[in-house]
């Protein structure tokens, strides 16, 4: 009987793995140039993108070190362009690697450069240095499955007031402009390992999201570093907008994740529009409904400028939220050495859990009719002893503080507990160090139930333990603490075409044995499904590696995630109830394919899968990564 069944399941569920296909482009190629390998590279990226949105079985595109420019013709409307869905393009390779795990992007630079036409003058620079869009004739989801990783942007100039071709607006996004093209559905790539820098965009964006969230996915951008961008208007670094709020008429919201980047000294001013509302999110801006989490990602010295002299708000250096969205700054800092207010909040739900803002001549949050504000476990300080360090620039709001340290003078109604007004006693401000000094008053004095592990990962800012000694500490560094064995990057987990596809990165990894994918229909009761050795020698590394994990049991498309989760289960359980379950799902996975063809598969998009990583040690010692919901596209 044990046999039969399993035969039953993998006659049921087996099919061949999707056929993948990765090409190559090395702008000094000399062989075919048919992309087909290092040696007959294609010489530049576009050929490589037309080839893949030609056969999607081409999965990866590898890019090698060296600058590539959007147009051969110095046209400033041509741009990169990608429509679809399941591509990752890596740069940063020499151009003899034969694995993913050999790139190193920091030695081996790949530029996507948009100073194309007189190389001393950006005023006829490339408006976008590359579009990722909804196919405008065929639209569909684009999620996390597309990856742009390890390159550096720079020199995009979207600095007109016109819309090219009804589609693409010349004023934001100079380095990537990701759009919905109007329609409601998903576009949620994952841009990873690269470096924004000295972008300009007459109104918003180095990097704009006119897109739309569905389910839970979310619009990745996860260990970049944006510098030196500059936008007219706002939101100089990255852009959100809700395309509805914005008049656009195209319902959903937005989903943003920006983990472990960096900010540096990006500036906005109000040069573009004049009025009372520009000037604000020199690092990012949102507008209108939806969702951003920020997470262990520092902003230092962005600024407002060159331009102060039009009238404007000037405020959100580091994020502005405006008009209804709900933004989250976890394990973060934000420090300047200008006297703008780095936070800003217009009728937005704003809240900070385990950060550290320091303006040493002015405040840290400015509130205008804010919907909520939180203050968790979080510094906001500065050394002016008249300033508010929360102003209140309109309305009467209410602000929430639980277990900070906050000078006294401040501005709105406090409700909380906990609340300290002593300085914090960073270690050493103007060398921008804000960990802590021994016997700081943020030691061991935050509340461990204000922080959510399993959302915002187990790692502070410097990547040790987030919580060490008797109890986590306030603000973005823990003290007495030990470094995480390994540092978790970026996380993902979807089930697409009939397999169960799990991506996870690593900064890095000391003394790693294995990895083990835990998964769990509720979030809280997990099952280990399988186990993934280190890829690291010996166990150690300092630099990023991947690891995909890539389930080979088919058919899974047309089940239910609880189905699945049968599945799991039984994959998991002790022998007898293995049996049963196994034919239960057999029964039920059955009947679900007996369906004729013309019926729609049963998937049930509202049941959850949630997926987390556990690492352990050569010693036996488990560290888990967060938790994540399983996308079933
Ligand atoms: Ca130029
Ligand atoms: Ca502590």
């Amino acid at each position: 009987m044990k046999k039969l069944l399993f035969f039953l399941l993998v006659l049921t569920f087996y099919t061949p793995l999707l056929f993948s296909q990765t090409i190559y482009v090395n702008h000094a190629a000399t062989g075919s140039n048919d992309g087909s390998s290092w040696q007959n590279a294609y010489q530049n990226l576009t050929t490589a993108l037309t080839a893949a949105h030609a056969n999607t079985a081409i999965s990866q595109i590898w890019v090698a070190k060296g600058t590539y420019y959007p147009s051969t013709t110095n046209n400033r409307d041509h741009f990169f362009n990608i429509r679809r869905n399941n591509l990752q393009v890596y740069g940063g390779f020499a151009g003899t690697e034969t694995d993913l795990t050999q790139r190193n992007a920091v030695v081996h630079p790949t530029i996507l450069s948009g100073n194309i036409g007189s190389t001393a003058s950006n005023s006829d620079n490339s408006y976008h240095i590359m579009v990722i869009e909804l196919n405008p004739s065929n639209p569909q989801s684009i999620d996390n499955s597309l990856v742009i990783d390890g390159f550096t942007f720079s020199e995009g100039n979207a600095n007109a007031g016109s819309v090219f071709n009804s589609l693409y607006p010349r004023y934001t996004g100079s380095s990537i402009f990701i759009s919905c093209n109007f329609n409601s559905i998903n576009i949620t790539p994952l841009i990873r390992n690269c470096i924004f820098a000295d972008n300009r965009a007459f109104s918003s964006g180095a990097l704009t999201y006119y897109g739309i969230s569905a389910g839970s996915n979310a619009l990745s951008i996860e260990q970049c570093t944006f510098q030196n961008n500059y936008a007219g208007y706002s939101g100089a670094a990255i852009d959100i907008m809700q395309l509805d709020a914005a008049g656009y008429g195209v319902p959903g919201v937005f989903s943003v994740a920006v983990e472990k980047c960096s900010f540096l000294g990006n500036a906005v001013d109000n040069y573009s529009q004049g009025g009372a509302n520009g000037g604000v999110g020199a690092g990012i801006n949102t507008f209108g409904q939806g969702t951003l989490r920020v997470n262990n990602t520092t902003f230092i010295n962005n600024t407002i400028g060159p331009s102060t002299s039009f009238a404007g708000t000037y405020k959100g250096t580091a994020v502005s939220v405006r008009n209804g969205g709900n933004t989250t700054i976890v394990n973060s800092l934000a420090y300047a050495n200008n006297n703008y207010i780095p936070f800003y909040n217009i009728q937005s739900t704003l809240t900070f859990v385990n950060t550290s803002v320091y303006n040493p001549g002015s405040s840290a949050l400015d509130l205008n009719n804010p919907v909520a504000n939180n203050i968790y476990n979080s510094i906001l300080w500065t050394d002016n002893s008249t300033a508010n360090i929360i102003a209140v620039s309109n309305g009467s709001p209410t602000i929430n503080i639980e277990n900070s340290i906050l000078n006294a003078t401040r501005q709105g109604s406090i409700t909380g507990s906990n609340i300290i007004t002593t300085n914090p006693a960073f270690t050493n401000p103007a060398s921008g160090d804000f960990s802590l000094q021994p016997g700081s008053p943020a030691i061991n004095s935050g509340n461990g139930t204000l922080y959510n592990n399993s959302i915002y990962g187990n790692g502070d800012l410097e990547g040790n333990h987030r919580i060490a000694q008797t109890s986590i500490d306030i603000g973005a560094y823990e003290s007495n603490s030990t470094a995480l064995p390994v540092m978790f990057g970026v996380l993902s987990a979807a089930i697409r075409n009939a397999q169960l596809l799990v991506n996870w990165s690593t900064e890095s990894e000391v003394n790693n044995d294995h990895f083990d994918i835990e998964i769990s229909a509720d979030g809280k009761q997990f099952k280990t499904i399988t186990t993934v050795k280190s890829k690291a020698l010996n166990g150690n590394s300092v630099t990023s590696i991947n690891y995909i994990f890539n389930s080979s049991i088919s058919g899974w498309y047309v089940l239910q995630m609880g189905t699945l989760s049968l599945l799991l289960l039984a994959l998991t359980a002790p022998l007898r109830r293995k049996k049963v379950i196994v034919l239960l799902f057999i029964i039920g996975a059955a009947s679900i394919l007996s369906c004729s063809k013309g019926d729609t598969p049963a998937t049930d998009k509202q049941s959850r899968l949630y997926l987390r990583i556990a690492q352990i040690d050569k010693d036996g010692k488990k560290e888990y990564s967060k938790t994540v919901t399983v996308v079933n596209q």
